[in-house]
C-alpha cells in the first residue's frame, strides 16, 4: 500500500521487534507488544520499507550490521520477500533515560492526558541535557540518511514532536505525515507544557498532522492558535514558524482480517476449563495509570460485593504487561493493585474460586487471541485513551457474540456506541453494566455485536492507513504549490 513511488520511512520510539537472548545465548526475536507495533505491521510487510526506532533488545545490537540495519520479522519460518527493514538506533542510557523516561513520559505523557498534576516539572531539563531534542534530532538525522526523493516519511507519536521541523530543514520537498497516538488535551492541559511553542513548531513543518477523534484536532488548532498561528479552523490549517501545515482525525482501526481469521487451534477451550467458571471477563492493558486498572478492579468487587449470588460464576482475567518500569509512578501503582487484587481475592476467594486472576506480563498475540475468546465480556475502562486497540480487537477476534464494556473516554468509544458505555470512575455503574452483560438476552447481544463487528471490520486498519496517506500526499502537493507563499514570517531554520 505505498503511496508514491518511492518506499516507506515510518519512525517511531518503539521498536517492533527487538532480539534477546535465547537458549546456548543465541539471539531471539521477539515481537515487541504495544499499539503501534500491531497497528504498523502489515504495511511494513506489504510495503518493504525502512522502519527507524530505538532498539531495546538486550541482544538487539547482536544482530544488526555495522548501520545498525536488521531484516525482520526475524523468524526462521518468514520468508526473506516478507521481511523489511529495521533500523535500530542506540542511545546512552542518560541521554535515553532523559528522552524517554524524563520528557517524554513523566511530562508529555501526564499532560496529554489531562493528568498535569503527574507531570514532574523538576525535569524540564530533560528537553534539553541529553535528551528530547537531541533524541529527536538523532532521529531526523537517520531519516535524512535513508531518505531518496519520492519516498514518504511517517512519523509517529509524541516522543518525536520535533522531527517534521528538523527532517523539512534538511529536506524541505520531502512528504512528511506525523500520526498522534495519543489524545491532544484542551489548552488548559496542554499549556501548561513547558516548550509548548517548540512541540509545536516542529509539528507545523508536517505536511498532514493526524490525529485519532475530531475534537483532538480542534484540541490542537486551538492550542497552535494561542501561541500565535495563524489558523484556517474551517479548512483545519495553521501556519507557524514560517511552516504550514494540515491536521485531521483518522481513528486507527485494526487488522481486522488477521484478528477474525487467527486460528487459535481451540486455546479459548482450555482457559475456559482452567478457570472452571461460568462467566469469563477479561481487561488487557499496558500497565499505566491512564488504563483505569484500580477503578476498574474496585468497579469488580463492587460487582461481586453487590451480587453474592454469582459468586464463583464470575471470573476476571486482568492481563497487564509492564510498561515504563523504571518510572517510580508505575511501580507504586503496580503494588497497590498487588495489595488491591491479594485483599479482594483473600476476601472473596475459595478453593474453588479466586475471583480476580492478575498477570503482569504479556503472551504471543495467538494466545492473546485465544482469551478475547474464551471471554464472554471485554471490560475495557481506560481513565483516558487516544483510541484504545484492544476493545476493537475484541470485536474483531470474536465471530460469537459477546458483550463490550467500553468507557466513554476511550477514544474508540466514538465509533463503537453499540458497546455498554460505561464511566469508569463510576464504581456502581461499572457494576451495574457487568450485570447487564452478564443477563443481556441474546437478540440483543447479537444486534449489538453485528454492528459493532461490522463498524469494526469496515473502519480497519488498511483504510486507516489509506485515508491517512491520500490525504498526506494530497497535502504535500498543496504544500508544494504554496509552501513559500507567507513572506510575512520569515521562517527560523532549526529548533535550538
Ligand atoms: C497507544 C495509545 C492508542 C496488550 N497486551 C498484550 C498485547 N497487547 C497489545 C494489544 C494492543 C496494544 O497492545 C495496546 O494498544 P492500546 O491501543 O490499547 O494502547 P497503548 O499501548 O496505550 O497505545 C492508545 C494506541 O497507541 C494506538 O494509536 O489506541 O490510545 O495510548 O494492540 O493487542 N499484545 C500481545 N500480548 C499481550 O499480552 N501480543
Amino acid at each position: 500500500m505505498k503511496s508514491a513511488e518511492g518506499k516507506f520511512i515510518v519512525v517511531s520510539n518503539a521498536e517492533p521487534y527487538k532480539h534477546e537472548e535465547g537458549k546456548d545465548d543465541e539471539p531471539v526475536c521477539k515481537e515487541v507488544e504495544g499499539g503501534l507495533t500491531t497497528a504498523m505491521n502489515p504495511q511494513m510487510r506489504d510495503s518493504g520499507g525502512v522502519w527507524i526506532a530505538y532498539g531495546r533488545g538486550e541482544k538487539d545490537f547482536s544482530v544488526t550490521d555495522p548501520d545498525g540495519k536488521v531484516k525482520v520479522p526475524d523468524y526462521p519460518e518468514i520468508p526473506e520477500e516478507d521481511k523489511y527493514t529495521l533500523k535500530r538506533l542506540n542511545f546512552p542510557d542518560s541521554q535515553y533515560r532523559n528522552f524517554y523516561r524524563g520528557y517524554a513520559n513523566r511530562i508529555l505523557w501526564p499532560i496529554f492526558h489531562s493528568f498535569p498534576t503527574k507531570a514532574d516539572l523538576r525535569k524540564e531539563y530533560t528537553y534539553w541535557n541529553e535528551g528530547y531534542l537531541p533524541s529527536n534530532k538523532k532521529y531526523a538525522k537517520a531519516i535524512i540518511h535513508a531518505y531518496q526523493p519520492g519516498d514518504t516519511v511517517w512519523v509517529h507519536d509524541y516522543h518525536l514532536a520535533l522531527v517534521p521541523k528538523l527532517v523539512r530543514n534538511e529536506l524541505p520537498e520531502a512528504e512528511i505525515g506525523l500520526f498522534w497516538h495519543i489524545p491532544w488535551p484542551p489548552w488548559e492541559s496542554f499549556g501548561k507544557l513547558p516548550h509548548r511553542e517548540e512541540i509545536l513548531k516542529g509539528l507545523a513543518a508536517a505536511d498532514l498532522i493526524g490525529l485519532h477523534l475530531e475534537n483532538y484536532a480542534d484540541n490542537l488548532l486551538e492550542c497552535a492558535e494561542r501561541v500565535g498561528a495563524d489558523l484556517d479552523r474551517g479548512a483545519k490549517r495553521f501556519q507557524l514558524d514560517g511552516e504550514d501545515t494540515q491536521v485531521g482525525a483518522y481513528p486507527l482501526g485494526v487488522d481486522y482480517r488477521f484478528f477474525d481469521g487467527t486460528d487459535t487451534e481451540g486455546k479459548e477451550a482450555d482457559i475456559r476449563a482452567k478457570y472452571n467458571c461460568d462467566n469469563l471477563i477479561l481487561g488487557v492493558d499496558r500497565q499505566d495509570y491512564t488504563k483505569g486498572i484500580p477503578e476498574r478492579i474496585r468497579a469488580f468487587e463492587k460487582f461481586i460485593e453487590d451480587n453474592p449470588g454469582l459468586r464463583e460464576e464470575v471470573t476476571l482475567i486482568q492481563r497487564t504487561p509492564p510498561s515504563r518500569t523504571g518510572i517510580e509512578e508505575y511501580q507504586v501503582e503496580k503494588s497497590k493493585i498487588n495489595d488491591q487484587v491479594s485483599e479482594f481475592n483473600g476476601k472473596f476467594g475459595t478453593h474453588d474460586w479466586t475471583p480476580i486472576q492478575l498477570f503482569w506480563k504479556g503472551v504471543p498475540q495467538r494466545e492473546l487471541i485465544a482469551e478475547y475468546r474464551a471471554a464472554d465480556i471485554g471490560l475495557v475502562t481506560p481513565g483516558l485513551d487516544g483510541m484504545n486497540l484492544v476493545a476493537k480487537e475484541f470485536v474483531a477476534a470474536n465471530e460469537e457474540p459477546k458483550v463490550l464494556i467500553l468507557s466513554e473516554f476511550a477514544g474508540s468509544s466514538r465509533q463503537l456506541e453499540e458497546a455498554l458505555l460505561v464511566n469508569p470512575y463510576d464504581p456502581d455503574q461499572v457494576a451495574e453494566a457487568i450485570k447487564e452483560g452478564l443477563r443481556m438476552p441474546r437478540e440483543e447481544k447479537e444486534r449489538r455485536w453485528r454492528r459493532l463487528r461490522k463498524k469494526v471490520r469496515t473502519e480497519d486498519l488498511p483504510s486507516w492507513a489509506e485515508s491517512f496517506l491520500k490525504d498526506l500526499e494530497n497535502a504535500r502537493q498543496l504544500h508544494s504549490m504554496t509552501r513559500f507563499s507567507f513572506p510575512e514570517s520569515e521562517p527560523e531554520r532549526g529548533l535550538s
